[in-house]
C-alpha cells in the first residue's frame, strides 16, 4: 500500500496514557499517540486480506439500543459471511480502536449518546481527554487510511445541509472524501440535506462518485433522488478496479459508492419528504445548529413516519455491508 498519502501506518505501539494530569501534561513531553488495532484486523492487514471498517455514530446517535447492538452484530456478521474481517471504529477512554470485541460493542451501544459524537475536528479533544468517541464517517475515514483500511461500509454519509449556502453547514464527510484515499460505500445521501449541492461539493473536492447499477444519485430512502450520479458502476470488481486506480494513481481523495436501498425496503417519497419538511421547521424553531441538527433531523424523521425508516436503515445497512465486504474481497484479490 501507498505511503503516499498521508502519514498513514503508526508504528508505535504505546498507548496514550489517559491517567496524566493537567500539570503533567504542561510539564512533559507528550506519549506518542497510537492507535489499538485488534489482533484479527491487524493479522487481516498483514496478510493483504480483505477487511471493511464501520463506523460508529450509526450505532451511538443513528438507531435506539437494543436495535443498535443487533444491527451492529448483524452488519458485522454479513462482512464475514462474505470473507471479510469487519472492523468497527470508535475512541475508547481517549484510545482511537480499529475493531471492538463484542463487549466493546455493547458497551458503545448502551452508552449511546454518552459517547461523543466525533467528527474529525472532534478527534483530539475526545483523546486528550481520554473521552469516549463515536466516530463519524469523516473520523472513521481517517482512522481507517491510517491503519491501511481502503474501504469502509455506512449507511448515509453526511453532505451539505438544505440553506447550506448561507448557513455553511457543510459536513466534514465532504473534505474528509476530498482528501483522504477511502472508498464509503454508503446509500447515498439523505434528502435532509441538499443532495445537487452535495454533488457539487463532492465534485469541487475531487471526489469520484459511482452510482451501483443505477444511473441515478440514490437518496438513503428513496432509490432515486432526481440527480444523475457522475458515473456508474456495475459489479464488486468494477469498484474495486476504482479504488485500485486510485490507489496507484496516488490520487489521495476518496471514492464514494452509493447503492440504493433494497426496492421492496424504498420508502414513500412524498411520505418522506413532508416527514422532513415538518422536522426542517421545527429544527428551525427550536434553533438547532451545529452537529445536532443531523441527529435531531434523523431522530424526527424516524418518528413522523412511525418507525418504519429504522427498519429500512437496517436493511440498507446490511445490503451495503455485503457489497462492502464483496469490493474488500475483489480488491484483496486484485492486489494478490
Ligand atoms: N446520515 C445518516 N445517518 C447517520 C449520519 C448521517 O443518514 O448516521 C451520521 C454519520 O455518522 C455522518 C454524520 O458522518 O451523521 C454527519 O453528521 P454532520 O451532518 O453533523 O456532519
Ligand atoms: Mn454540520
Amino acid at each position: 500500500p501507498s505511503r503516499l498519502c498521508g502519514n498513514q501506518f503508526l508504528t508505535e505501539s504505546r498507548f496514550l496514557d489517559n491517567q496524566f494530569s493537567g500539570q503533567r501534561y504542561q510539564t512533559s513531553p507528550l506519549p506518542r499517540m497510537s492507535i489499538a488495532v485488534a489482533p484479527e484486523v491487524a493479522a487481516a492487514l498483514a496478510r493483504g486480506a480483505a477487511v471493511v471498517a464501520l463506523e460508529s455514530t450509526i450505532i451511538s446517535h443513528g438507531m435506539p439500543y437494543p436495535k443498535n447492538l443487533q444491527t451492529a452484530v448483524e452488519v458485522e456478521a454479513v462482512v464475514r459471511e462474505t470473507g471479510a474481517i469487519p472492523a468497527t471504529i470508535a475512541i475508547l477512554d481517549g484510545v482511537p480502536h480499529v475493531g471492538l470485541s463484542s463487549e466493546q460493542l455493547k458497551r458503545l451501544a448502551i452508552s449511546g449518546r454518552q459517547f461523543q459524537k466525533t467528527a474529525r475536528r472532534d478527534i483530539a479533544h475526545v483523546v486528550a481527554s481520554g473521552g469516549n468517541g463515536a466516530t463519524t464517517v469523516s473520523a472513521t475515514m481517517f482512522f481507517a487510511h491510517k491503519v491501511g483500511i481502503p474501504i469502509f461500509v455506512t449507511g448515509g454519509i453526511g453532505g451539505v445541509h438544505r440553506h447550506g449556502e448561507q448557513t455553511m453547514d457543510i459536513s466534514s464527510d465532504l473534505t474528509e472524501l476530498g482528501k483522504t484515499p477511502v472508498a464509503v460505500i454508503s446509500a447515498g445521501v439523505k434528502s435532509i440535506l441538499d443532495i445537487s449541492r452535495t454533488l457539487e461539493y463532492l465534485e469541487t473536492q475531487g471526489v469520484t462518485v459511482a452510482a451501483y447499477r443505477t444511473n441515478e444519485f440514490p437518496a438513503f430512502f428513496t432509490e432515486t433522488s432526481g440527480c444523475q450520479a457522475p458515473c456508474r458502476v456495475d459489479s464488486a470488481e468494477e469498484c474495486a478496479k476504482i479504488i485500485y486506480a486510485n490507489r496507484n494513481l496516488h490520487l489521495c481523495s476518496g471514492i464514494l459508492i452509493a447503492v440504493p436501498i433494497p426496492t421492496h425496503h424504498a420508502a414513500s417519497g412524498n411520505i418522506i419528504e413532508s416527514a422532513i419538511q415538518k422536522a426542517l421547521k421545527e429544527a428551525e424553531e427550536k434553533r438547532i445548529i451545529g452537529n445536532a441538527i443531523t441527529p435531531f433531523m434523523l431522530e424526527r424523521v424516524k418518528e413522523l413516519t412511525g418507525g418504519s425508516s429504522l427498519e429500512a436503515n437496517i436493511a440498507l445497512v446490511k445490503n451495503n455491508a455485503r457489497l462492502g465486504a464483496e469490493v474488500a474481497v475483489a480488491l484483496s484479490n486484485l492486489q494478490q
